[in-house]
């Protein structure tokens, strides 16, 4: 059954250039991009996004890096959405990610590692609504 998840190419890939690469990637895995839209996020915004990281050691360094530059949030639907765009994704470490992924062709660290994708059925229902109203989503 077709599933709907979130993914946001980061500032970094934005930033080289790498708009355009990304999204071919993730249409040619056959995901359908229900909603797209480039635009710059604030650090709280990213704090709230990133809420669930709080406690971890990098959260103030990632909030910083996510609202250093534009980005571009999307909403991909297609069966699997979830599990198969983290396959596309790579490993959160580019060093360790396999050949083919987008982390592997374009992400430059652990940090700056090109796109995010909701990781579950529950993070991704938070994650498209706090990025997109329901009239942003026919
Ligand atoms: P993923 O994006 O692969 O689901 P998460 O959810 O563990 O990875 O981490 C969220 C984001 O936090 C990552 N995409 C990355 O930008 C950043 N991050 C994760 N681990 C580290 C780390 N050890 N050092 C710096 N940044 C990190």
């Amino acid at each position: 059954m077709a599933q709907r998840t979130f993914s946001i190419v980061k500032p970094d890939a934005v930033r080289k250039g790498y708009t355009g690469a990304v999204l071919a990637e993730i249409e040619k895995a056959g995901f359908k991009i229900v909603s797209i839209k480039k635009q710059s996020i604030s650090k709280p915004q990213a704090e709230g996004f990133y809420h669930v990281h709080n406690e971890r050691p990098f959260f103030a360094d990632l909030c910083s890096f996510m609202s250093s530059g534009p980005l571009v949030l999307m909403v991909l639907e297609k069966d699997n959405a979830i599990a198969d765009l983290r396959k596309l994704m790579g490993a959160t470490n580019p060093a360790n990610a396999e050949e083919g992924t987008i982390r592997k062709k374009f992400a430059g660290s652990i940090q700056e590692n090109a796109i995010h994708g909701s990781d579950a059925e529950d993070t991704a229902a938070f994650e498209i609504g706090y990025w997109f109203a329901g009239h942003e989503l026919v």
